[in-house]
């Protein structure tokens, strides 16, 4: 077979547009070369439905230590008594929860997606609004979540799940709080920390572990493995909620979850993904991690009050963890036309809603911005000032092309100074 040059040089292109870029698309990050490369490996032909030991095909003898390695790794990393590290993506992590836990028709509770919240905690256009009753709780007016109406919701509803995480908050939670009215009422509390993971794997935010029966994530963003999905208990329990497998067994919130996963809702898992995972997961675990979190939070910071400096309007006023939303309407440019001329020079950020929005969601009157990425390139506090700065000059000159195409040139330049994958 010829060499499908077609293909490869889209991804040649698309390398290059990832190195002269500012990427602040907070759900992104740059893995290292070698979890790149084991994604790219001979482990993509391995069918090995089931878990280490108990497949349904042969062959699975080295898949097997490849797969057990990844769960040993991220049980280390989170101090957990159980992992399944075969979710395809975060939402497959959340959809196997749902199936574990929940019937159809049921009551959970989970933050509003228009307050910062994620589609699987009950958009009504994914299955977790379209299968179960989804019930929200919002963010205050200053931009923290509303723990009382998190708290008068669950009371009255009594919600068999209640759902602590977000895509665009930049406050950490208090899990305790939370879990404190579940209790009161006899509800599963479940973490979805796909934003913040690697700042709590770094012991840099709040622990959801000793407080939340359930934990997913992704792999990708803060924690920059491959694009994955995982889940997690701290602690094993046998569930008091009366659960019962499909066979109509009583069993242990590991076992649901594992059956929950595969045959529940996937096939076979992705090896060479797994393998990218354990290489992460390894990466996590050395003490180098740590200061990365730690830059990344020193990082959010800086950025944050150099935007706060030209009165850019911070939900909540600033960040704890790796992102920021910024409310534009004090600026006058809609989070759409933020992101659409930001993209032509050169930096990719996402629109976003912001809490109270009143433009449609395709519109917006907010913009996202991450630094994991950024600072994965090495950049420090003092770069914060020269990115903000580029974004406020296109910002200020939205309609000015000669400055956007100046931008973009000055961009392309100052990221030279942070090579990304020189190797290739
Ligand atoms: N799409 C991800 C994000 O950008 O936050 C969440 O799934």
């Amino acid at each position: 077979m010829q060499r499908d040059t077609l293909v490869f040089d889209l991804i040649d292109k698309e390398l290059e547009r990832q190195r002269d870029g500012i990427e602040l698309i907070a759900s992104e990050n740059f893995t290292s070369l070698q979890v790149m490369q084991a994604m790219g490996t001979s482990l993509t032909n391995k069918y090995a439905e089931g878990y280490p030991g108990r497949r349904y095909y042969g062959g699975c003898e080295i898949v097997d230590q490849v797969e057990q390695l990844a769960i040993d790794r991220l049980k280390e990393i989170f101090n957990c008594s159980y992992a399944n590290v075969q979710p395809h993506s975060g939402a497959q992590a959340n959809g196997a929860v749902f199936l574990a836990v929940m019937k159809p028709g049921e009551k959970f509770l989970g933050l509003d997606l228009s307050m910062g919240g994620h589609l699987t905690h009950g958009s009504p256009a994914n299955f977790s609004g379209k299968t179960y009753e989804a019930l929200h709780y919002g963010v205050t007016k200053d931009g923290i979540v509303d723990y009382e109406q998190l708290e008068s919701i669950a009371r009255k509803e009594k919600p068999k799940m209640i759902i602590c995480g977000a895509s665009a908050y930049s406050r950490d939670w208090d899990y305790k709080r939370i879990r404190a009215v579940a209790d009161e009422i006899g509800a599963i509390v479940f973490a979805d920390i796909a934003h913040p993971a690697g700042l709590i794997a770094a012991g840099l935010l709040n622990d959801p572990f000793d407080h939340c029966h359930i934990v997913t994530s992704t792999t990708h963003k803060t924690l920059r493995g491959p694009r994955g999905g995982i889940i997690m208990l701290r602690h094993d329990f046998e569930n008091p909620w009366g659960i019962k497998d499909p066979k109509g067994n009583l069993r242990k919130m590991s076992s649901l979850l594992d059956l929950a996963v595969f045959p529940g809702t996937q096939g076979g898992p992705l090896e060479h993904v797994i393998a990218a995972k354990a290489i992460a997961f390894g990466e996590i675990l050395s003490e180098d991690f740590k200061a990365y979190g730690q830059q990344v939070i020193s990082n959010a910071q800086a950025m944050a009050a150099a935007f706060v400096a030209k009165d850019y309007h911070l939900i909540s006023g600033g960040t704890d963890n790796h992102l920021m939303l910024i409310d534009l309407r004090n600026k006058n440019i809609t989070g759409k036309k933020a992101q659409e001329t930001l993209d032509r020079a050169h930096i990719t950020l996402n629109k976003n809603a912001v809490p109270f929005d009143d433009k449609s969601p395709f519109v917006t009157s907010g913009i996202r911005i991450g630094v994991s990425a950024i600072t994965t390139r090495g950049m420090k506090e003092g770069h914060m000032q020269t990115v903000v700065d580029f974004i406020d000059k296109v910002l200020m000159h939205i309609d000015d092309e000669a400055t956007i195409a100046a931008v973009a040139n000055d961009v392309k330049e100052f990221m030279k100074k942070f090579p990304l994958y020189p190797e290739l």
